[in-house]
């Protein structure tokens, strides 16, 4: 079967997602293909942290009315060190912006309903997906779905398949320059039932290690401690689980963690990785597929969002009047603030774990780094602005 369309989308994430929905309020036609089934990708659990900017595009593209429901404000997190926790009040800090927790898997829910509302085509469960002719004004997506084999001639094709994706492997040697981190250590998450203890995020330095302390409702508990990165989530029966979320989290005042069924788990690898340019002729990579960031710092999703509307803006410059000028621009656009991200990213992380390498002298400077946050107002205040995001732009 031979489809025509103007955006071929790979990948039916934040990104892909969000990408085709903003082109369909500009008028430009899109087709997304996905390799997993809509059950799955409405059902993974990942990010729950939503900048102030990535919550007004939601609501101002219209995709927003179930997160005003059913999303938490959050004005402040806390850091919490030396058996106390010490509250960073972003809503002050920043004049006015504050976070919404919100699970991932909701906005992509959202995303989803939009549209299939709009007869938006997004294919599911495609197999043997693959790009072509790149370089050319034609590029093609191919695939097999229920046994038929499928092409899709487009203008222009949004690689948006996430990091382990197609898309950016399909772009020629010599073409990207990589630029990357792995860190000694990975996040083991829980989602819990259990109503939250606490009103807002606890970000824990403890000496046994990292632990996060989130939320996805006013019922459930999101819950992150640091492991090895080796670490079989074999090893981890529910009981260890929770002890070493108690030894991390609780604090001299009593505060206590509250315990519930644990209803997911799993082992995420920490990893900072860039590509340049996030293009490559008619093959423009938005999302995890060109840049990953390290959770501590809750940036993957919002980058994922900020690269789509840049690139939705582009494209309609492109298809509604020919102009090259904001699609050629795209990546040198995203990349600024990718770059603040990852910094950032990298920051909160090397503050807040226990690396295997360190000595005595480096937890002393981290110390000193998270009380200086705590007590200066300049300091905390670069922390805030970062955390509730940048303005776009
Ligand atoms: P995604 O979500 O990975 O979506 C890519 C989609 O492409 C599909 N795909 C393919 N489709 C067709 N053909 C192929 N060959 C394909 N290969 C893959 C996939 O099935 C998938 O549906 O990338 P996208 O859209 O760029 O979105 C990025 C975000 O998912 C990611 O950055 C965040 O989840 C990162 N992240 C967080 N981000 C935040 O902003 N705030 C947070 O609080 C936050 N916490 C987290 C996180 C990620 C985590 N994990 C599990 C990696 C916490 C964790 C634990
Ligand atoms: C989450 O709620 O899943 C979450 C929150 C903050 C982070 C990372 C993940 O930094």
């Amino acid at each position: 079967m031979l489809m025509r369309t103007q955006v071929g989308i790979v990948g039916a994430g934040p990104a892909g997602l969000l990408l085709s929905h903003l082109l369909h309020l500009h008028g430009v036609e899109s087709v997304v293909v996905e390799n997993r089934s809509r059950d799955y990708v409405e059902h993974r659990v990942r990010a729950g942290v939503l900048e102030q900017g990535t919550v007004d595009l939601l609501n101002e593209s219209g995709v927003g009315e179930r997160m005003q429901r059913e999303g938490l404000v959050h004005h402040g997190i806390e850091l919490r060190f030396g058996g106390r926790g010490h509250r960073i009040d972003m809503t002050d800090l920043t004049g006015g912006r504050s976070i919404t927790v919100y699970g991932q898997q909701e906005v992509v829910k959202d995303l989803i309903r939009a549209r299939a509302g709009a007869d938006g085509p997004i294919v599911f469960g495609a197999t043997d997906v693959a790009v072509h002719d790149l370089d050319t004004a034609v590029p093609r997506i191919t695939f097999r779905n229920g046994g038929e084999t499928v092409e899709i001639k487009s203008n222009v094709i949004a690689g948006c398949d996430g990091f382990h994706g197609i898309c950016r492997p399909s772009i020629p040697s010599g073409v990207l320059s990589v630029f990357e981190r792995t860190y000694p250590f990975a996040w083991l998450g829980i989602l819990a039932e259990a109503p939250p203890t606490h009103e807002e995020l606890i970000y824990a330095y403890h000496e046994r290690g990292f632990a996060l302390y989130s939320m996805r409702s006013p019922e459930i508990t999101r819950l992150y401690v640091q492991v090895a990165p080796e670490e079989d989530i074999g090893g981890w029966p529910d009981e260890r689980i929770w002890q070493e979320l108690h030894t991390r989290l609780e604090t001299d005042d009593g505060w206590k963690l509250r315990e519930g069924k644990i209803v997911e788990k799993g082992i995420t690898g920490m990893r900072s990785f860039v590509v340049e340019p996030m293009q490559f002729g008619r093959l423009f990579l938005a999302g995890d597929a060109a840049h990953i960031v390290p959770p501590t710092g809750a940036k993957g999703m919002n980058l994922a969002v900020a690269d789509v509307r840049a690139l939705a803006r582009a494209l309609t410059g492109f298809f509604k009047s020919g102009k090259t000028d904001m699609l050629d621009a795209y990546s040198a656009t995203c990349l600024k603030r990718i770059w603040r991200a990852e910094h950032f990213s990298w920051w909160m992380t090397s503050m807040l774990h226990r690396f295997p390498s360190d000595d005595a002298f480096q937890h002393r400077l981290q110390r000193s780094q998270l009380e200086y946050v705590a007590r200066s107002r300049p300091a905390a205040t670069s922390l805030a602005e970062n955390y509730v995001g940048l303005p776009f732009d």
